[in-house]
């Protein structure tokens, strides 16, 4: 490949870290900035090349940090300005660079804008967010919140409404408004000359609103419905992306990525094609939505099949566009638990997981705790929860009567305090996260998943995921090179080729506890294939092209073309 072919965050691969689960460095159970300049080299070591933080602003902290009431500010629990600035060195000391989470679709009631904003009608805030009349004493529409309940809240000091998707806490901005993302510009602009090298762009694909704002039909008896065919990829989102784009990105070398809930594939290329000149990469949901019915917490045995279909449709279908990879995130369960076992193959199936989204095309994206392998929690109790969506879920169950015992089971799947538990460094009290109880329970299993552990053991996942790492970034086919897929129907083994003008490269995947047969195809086998890596031990050598692979084995082989 010609180097002016190569792109940093192309091959990058991301570490996303949840700051206040990460290590906590003055005692007060809650992880803080210098805690993470403390755990930088950890995180080199694994062979990291960007980490991407969530929200760390000032934030009465309704939904975690996605409430920002000051954007300039860094929230006191987890420091100071001056520890931010120290945190961008000392990571680009290391070689690596840092992506901030950028959450403009919404800001917090507190932010200052807001404050104005509903003192009066005539108010020069007033149009920094979204107000209507109610209807016969009702809100504007029935639009649902995300998170339980109207997405409208009535302010007794002007008469109106004001739209909130998320929480009532978390109120949406108009980007109809000039002023208002003039303002946003300018602030993301004060962040980039802070030399931060991009932005995680929270739900932006929500920015544009329907300006009808019409009501939906409901099913049943329900009350509000889901409004998103008026505000998801609503109709200037792509004007205000591309005008952001020519104010800021353009004139900067970073990197973005949008979050787009919702968003098919025709709908996304529009993100990132990059002609348009809009965004690098979006992070798509179907796949994390595979196993989802009619409600965020409720859930279904998924299928291998659709997971392949999935994928596939996305490797192959942004065609002048660039993919992110990522099998969770902070809202989103335990990548073991979900999609491998978290029980007598932890170690295996994580390994196997780490093969398969290290070996796809785009910029893998690796949660805080996935390279040890930590699992889902079940906290018995409603009250050990701290997640607002996991709280209101309950809250609204119960009150419509479901059943109990259902209720905790769907949040002990789905709740998104399975990803936020403290990060587990050692078997000390806390998990080595706090020296004081921490602000959300550590996850009980921490005396035998731990970081220490891992480091201890050289076949532990931590050395695995840093074998594939380096492994990704020798073999630049990894990267770039065609994504095709081999066997889609198959219910047990995910197989595919990634493929560039020097090599090629075949993934065998079993998605199962059970033994699996595969036959590697002829031609790939005729090239005499080089095992590059295995997650377990025992490495057989490869006589005839059809094999038998253990429960959750994967292997990547190798030809030179
Ligand atoms: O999430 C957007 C979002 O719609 C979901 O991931 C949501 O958390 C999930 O469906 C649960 O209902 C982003 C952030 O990642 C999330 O943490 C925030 O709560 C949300 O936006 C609001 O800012
Ligand atoms: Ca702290």
């Amino acid at each position: 490949m010609r180097s002016s072919e190569r792109i940093w965050w192309k091959e990058g691969i991301v570490y996303q870290i949840y700051p206040r689960s990460f290590y906590d460095s003055n005692g007060d159970g809650i992880g803080d900035l210098q805690g993470i300049i403390k755990k930088l080299d950890y995180i080199k070591k694994l062979g990291i090349d960007i980490i991407w933080l969530n929200p760390v602003y000032q934030s009465p902290n309704d939904d975690m940090g996605y409430d920002i009431s000051d954007y300039h500010k860094i929230n006191p629990e987890y420091g100071h300005l001056s520890d931010m600035d120290q945190l961008i060195e000392e990571i680009h000391n290391r070689g690596m660079k840092l992506i901030m989470d950028l959450v403009i679709n919404h800001t917090s009631s507190e932010h200052p804008w807001f404050m104005e904003s509903k003192k009066s009608k005539d108010n020069l805030y007033r149009d920094f967010y979204i107000w209507r009349q109610g209807e016969n004493g009702k809100e504007p529409n029935n639009w649902a919140s995300f998170f339980e309940g109207s997405a409208w809240k009535y302010e007794p000091s002007t008469g109106e409404y004001y739209l909130h998707l998320f929480t009532e806490k978390q109120v949406d901005l108009n980007w109809e408004n000039p002023r208002m993302r003039e303002k946003i510009y300018s602030m993301m602009k004060w962040w980039l000359d802070k030399k931060i090298d991009g932005f995680r762009l929270d739900v932006i694909n929500m920015i544009s609103k329907d300006s009808q704002l019409p009501s939906v039909q409901t099913e049943g008896q329900e009350q509000y419905g889901n409004g998103r065919q008026y505000f998801v990829n609503g109709p200037k989102v792509h004007e205000y992306l591309q005008e952001m784009n020519r104010e800021i990105f353009q004139h900067y070398d970073i990197m973005t990525v949008g979050e787009c809930p919702a968003t098919p594939i025709e709908e996304a290329v529009k993100y990132v094609d990059q002609s348009r000149n809009e965004l690098n990469m979006i992070f798509k949901f179907e796949h994390v939505g595979i196993d989802q019915t009619h409600h965020f917490f409720s859930y279904q045995q998924w299928k291998l099949s659709e997971l392949k279909k999935i994928f596939t449709r996305w490797q192959n279908g942004l065609k002048d566009g660039w993919n992110s990879i990522y099998l969770m995130n902070h809202d989103q369960p335990r990548t073991v638990t979900r999609f491998g076992n978290d029980k007598e193959y932890r170690a295996e199936s994580a390994k196997m997981l780490a093969t398969f989204y290290l070996s796809l095309k785009g910029t893998p994206f690796i949660y805080q705790g996935d390279e040890i392998g930590m699992t889902n929690v079940a906290f018995k109790r409603i009250e050990d929860y701290r997640d607002v969506a996991t709280i209101n879920y309950y809250r609204e169950t119960v009150k419509q009567g479901q059943n109990h015992e259902q209720i905790m089971k769907n949040i002990h799947f789905k709740s998104r305090d399975n990803s936020r538990t403290p990060m587990q460094w050692d078997d000390s009290k806390n998990s080595g996260f706090s020296s004081a109880p921490p602000w959300l329970q550590v996850n009980p299993n921490y005396p035998t998943i731990n970081v220490t552990h891992s480091l201890k053991n050289p076949h532990s996942i931590f050395h695995y995921y840093q074998k594939m790492i380096t492994l990704r970034k020798k073999y630049l086919t990894l990267v770039y090179g065609d994504y095709q897929i081999i066997n889609e129907n198959d219910e047990s083994i995910y197989a595919y080729f990634r493929k560039s003008e020097n090599d090629q490269l075949l993934i065998i995947l079993n998605f199962t506890n059970k033994k699996c047969g595969f036959t590697i195809p002829q031609t790939f086998f005729q090239k005499n294939p080089q095992l590059l890596i295995t997650n377990y031990q025992d490495i057989v050598k490869l006589e005839q092209p059809k094999i038998q692979l253990k429960p959750y084995e994967s292997r990547i082989y190798q030809i030179d073309l």
